[in-house]
């Protein structure tokens, strides 16, 4: 019998196809060789070489690789997911990067954008050429994006628009920002290329979470844009909400690379740290510890490779998209911080990856629905009844 690998008791592996292994290993080996070796340092800083690592992922083939055609690989859901768990075992600011980048703009382009609008943006958005950002929340609209007060009104052909959009990750860095607004007819998308005069972006600075990343306001004043600037595919909520869903979907494998490589961390940590005259791992308070979290990375992996073939069956739902970011997202920054209490106090450095992820975790728990939205959504599915309004 093979050996059990103690980071896949469960035996994910088995589920996977070729492809799809071979997919995740050369993410998984480029994150080691390219990212990792930086990434406590742009977390330190706060600050990522956003154009370089772009240029590196779009070579690498990840930007909008769930997508077909317009340069992008057509890959499996499945595939696309575990390339998200690799980058996030680095860092969620990386995948944080290539989630907005191709689950949200490119998605959107790709989803409700013109013939025009996808060949002139796509393909150098695939290859990094082009970044993309996704401006839905508000200073006063975040979990309530219906109640956002950036609106588009016409003027003649054109459109104008006015309002500012907050916590808009690859903000200050896209070429390209897709903004929501609201118009006379309702929630519409709206391409809005860098440079667009009345168009400014500020960078959002202290973040004590997700620092390799680039968080953005966006302020829109009297940005003239011309009328084939709208996604003509998209009306009312349904169209930035459609785009969540597939960054949801990133996040339910991404959350548990970052819980895996804290668990791969403390079992490490814990075989080599003596205490009591004995190795840490030796202990039946830490291998319970380890034991559980092993249990419940396994079950995440269960239902996030679900989750991923429901989805390529084209049978996936909202409801199904939020238990997997409810349960992988808590699951995993339960994780980070038990592994944080296996590292005593090194666990608190930068040295070790453990805090990093717990805190950028806090990020994810949030952002793409937070975990009350996402119970809610559950709950409205279990009863019937919408707790929202
Ligand atoms: P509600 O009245 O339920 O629905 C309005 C319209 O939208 C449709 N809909 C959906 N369509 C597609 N996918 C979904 N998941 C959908 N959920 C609802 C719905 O059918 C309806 O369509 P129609 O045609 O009848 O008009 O909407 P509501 O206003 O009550 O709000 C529902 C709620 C709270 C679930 C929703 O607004 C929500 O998900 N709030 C959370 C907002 C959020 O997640 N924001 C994320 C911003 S982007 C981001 O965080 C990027 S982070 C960077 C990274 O990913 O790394
Ligand atoms: P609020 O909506 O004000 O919520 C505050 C608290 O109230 C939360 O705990 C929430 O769960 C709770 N709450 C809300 N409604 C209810 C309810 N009905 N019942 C009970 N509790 C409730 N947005 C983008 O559009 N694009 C991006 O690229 C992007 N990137 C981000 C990057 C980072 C690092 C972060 C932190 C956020 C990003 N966001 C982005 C914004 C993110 O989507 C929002 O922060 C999120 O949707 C929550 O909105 P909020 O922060 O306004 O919190």
């Amino acid at each position: 019998a093979q050996p059990v690998h103690p980071l896949d008791l469960f035996g994910i592996d088995t589920l996977l196809s070729d492809e799809e292994r071979d997919i995740r290993d050369t993410v998984r080996s480029m994150g080691d060789r390219e990212l990792r070796p930086h990434v406590a340092e742009w977390f330190e800083t706060g600050a990522i070489p956003a154009r370089e690592l772009a240029l590196s992922l779009g070579e690498l083939g990840v930007l909008g690789m769930h997508l077909q055609g317009y340069g992008c690989a057509g890959t499996s859901a499945v595939a696309y997911g575990l390339a998200c768990m690799e980058l996030e075992a680095v860092d969620s600011g990386l995948r944080s990067l290539v989630s907005v980048q191709g689950s949200l703009a490119m998605y959107a382009i790709w989803k409700y954008g013109s013939e025009e609008q996808k060949q002139q943006w796509l393909p150098g958005m695939a290859a990094g050429r082009f970044i993309g950002c996704f401006g839905l929340t508000e200073p006063d609209a975040g979990s309530d994006p219906g109640s956002m007060r950036t609106r588009a009104t016409r003027d003649g052909s054109d459109w104008v628009l006015n309002g500012t959009k907050m916590w808009i990750t690859n903000g200050s860095v896209s070429d390209v920002a897709v903004v929501w607004a609201r118009t006379d007819d309702g929630v519409r998308g709206f391409l809005v290329p860098a440079g667009t005069p009345g168009f400014t972006r500020n960078d959002i600075k202290q973040k004590l979470s997700l620092r390799a990343s680039v968080t953005s306001e966006l302020v829109l004043e009297d940005v003239r844009l011309p009328a084939d600037a709208m996604l003509p595919q998209a009306r009312g909520l349904s169209g930035p909400l459609g785009c969540l869903n597939e960054a949801r979907f990133g996040i339910v494998f991404g959350a548990l690379g970052a819980a895996r490589d804290c668990l791969e961390t403390a079992i490490s940590y814990a075989a080599d740290r003596t205490v009591f005259d004995r190795p840490l791992a030796g202990f039946q308070l830490t291998q319970q510890k380890l034991a559980d979290m092993s249990l419940e990375l396994g079950k995440g992996m269960l239902l996030a490779v679900h989750l991923g073939r429901l989805k390529d069956a084209g049978r996936i739902t909202p409801e199904r998209i939020s238990l997997g970011k409810l349960n992988n997202v808590r699951e995993a920054i339960a994780i980070a911080r038990e592994c944080r209490t296996v590292l005593g106090a090194n666990g608190i450095t930068l040295e070790y990856p453990v805090l990093r992820h717990a805190n950028n975790l806090e990020s994810v728990l949030t952002y793409e629905g937070t975990s009350e939205v996402h119970s809610l959504v559950i709950g409205g599915a279990v009863t019937g009844i919408a707790a929202f309004r």
